[in-house]
């Protein structure tokens, strides 16, 4: 009788421990990356081609990492699934360069290319007229250097093991925040971009540069901005306002949201004392850090910017479940 009761026990510790640790992790990251189980691993193949720098920065904003391939195993499966999805392409860049020293080609985590995949075309790497310090992979799986400066398609990876969820705003970034008064999902961004690079940077994470759609948003845009530690962020940048996302319309002469509405139809229109007062050149929108509106450069400044994103939770459910 008690052997049974402690048999029970044990089984019952390790059903517990059985689904604590080998519950299966859902295999989603976004519906715009392929899973593919033979390397545990997330892959976007980009259509819009981009220098190796862009194309860097690009998967490091989406929270991925400009591929390369590990081992032949991943460059064979990698290969496959580019084929599939994009047969007329030739080639595509990867994270190995060698920009910072001539002729020591490294991937963009810092590993010597001897330790990956490397299988040279016949004669390369060549750094014809020396201009080439970035690698292209083609589609027959041999690598070339080629110059940085080319546009090129690119593939961004997340492996399954560095993926983390978050749970209440159904992101995978761990800095969104969930407001349940307004049913959304913001992240103040820290690093200081012009308002164009800002409406990339939150679409890169499927977001959206965030527009006040009332009173209650403003105050509560106003207090993540507060709270933001802002005075740890060094450099030169604008002090005092945050991109959103509207701009002008010169075709309209009107001042419109991203989502194409008036900023009264939208249901917030209160300006700082004398805004918008930039005239050309001040066509795109932010928000002081009281929450009045002012307009700013498109390009010129640089500063702080807050994404938005609905929650969205029955499409995510279904996509990450595949119902
Ligand atoms: C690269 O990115 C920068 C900053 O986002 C942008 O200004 C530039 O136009 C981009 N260049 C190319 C070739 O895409
Ligand atoms: C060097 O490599 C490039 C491709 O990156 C190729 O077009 C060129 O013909 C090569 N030059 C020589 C001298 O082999
Ligand atoms: C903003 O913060 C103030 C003070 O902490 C608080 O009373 C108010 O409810 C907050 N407003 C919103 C919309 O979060
Ligand atoms: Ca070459
Ligand atoms: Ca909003
Ligand atoms: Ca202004």
């Amino acid at each position: 009788m008690i052997r049974a009761k402690y048999l029970f026990i044990y089984l019952l510790i390790q059903f517990v421990l059985e689904f604590t640790y080998a519950q299966p992790q859902v295999k989603f990251f976004r519906d715009d990356y392929k899973y593919l189980e033979d390397t545990r691993s997330f892959y976007k193949v980009h259509t819009i081609h981009r220098t190796w720098e862009n194309a860097t920065r690009r998967c490091a904003l989406e929270g991925a990492s400009l591929f390369y391939p590990e081992d032949q195993n991943e460059a064979d499966v990698v290969l496959t699934h580019l084929k599939e999805t994009q047969p007329s392409y030739q080639w595509v860049f990867i994270g190995i360069s060698s920009k910072l020293a001539k002729g020591v080609f490294k991937t963009i985590d810092g590993l010597s290319i001897r330790q990956v995949y490397n299988k040279w075309a016949p004669g390369e790497p060549n750094d014809s007229n020396g201009e080439e310090d970035c690698v292209i992979l083609r589609r027959d799986g041999t690598l070339n250097d080629d110059k940085c400066s080319k546009r090129n398609p690119f593939i961004c990876k997340k492996t399954l093991a560095s993926l983390k969820w978050n749970e209440e705003c159904n992101v995978p970034y761990m800095d969104y925040k969930y407001n349940e008064d307004l049913g959304r999902c913001y992240k103040f961004h820290l690093n200081p971009l012009n308002w164009r690079d800002a409406i990339d940077a939150c679409d890169s994470e499927n977001a959206y540069l965030a527009i006040i759609n009332s009173q209650k948003e403003a105050d509560y845009l106003v207090n993540i901005t507060a709270e933001a530690p802002k005075n740890k962020v060094k450099g030169s940048h604008l002090r005092g306002a945050v991109h959103l996302g509207f701009s002008y319309d010169t075709s309209e002469n009107e001042w419109r949201t991203t989502t194409g509405e008036t900023l009264d139809d939208a249901g917030y229109a209160v300006w700082g004392n004398y805004q918008p007062d930039g005239g050309e050149n001040e066509q795109c929108g932010s928000m002081f850090y009281n929450g009045h509106l002012n307009d700013i450069s498109c390009e010129a400044q640089r500063c702080f910017f807050i994404c938005e994103r609905e929650n969205e939770l029955l499409n995510i459910f279904s996509e990450r479940f595949g119902q």
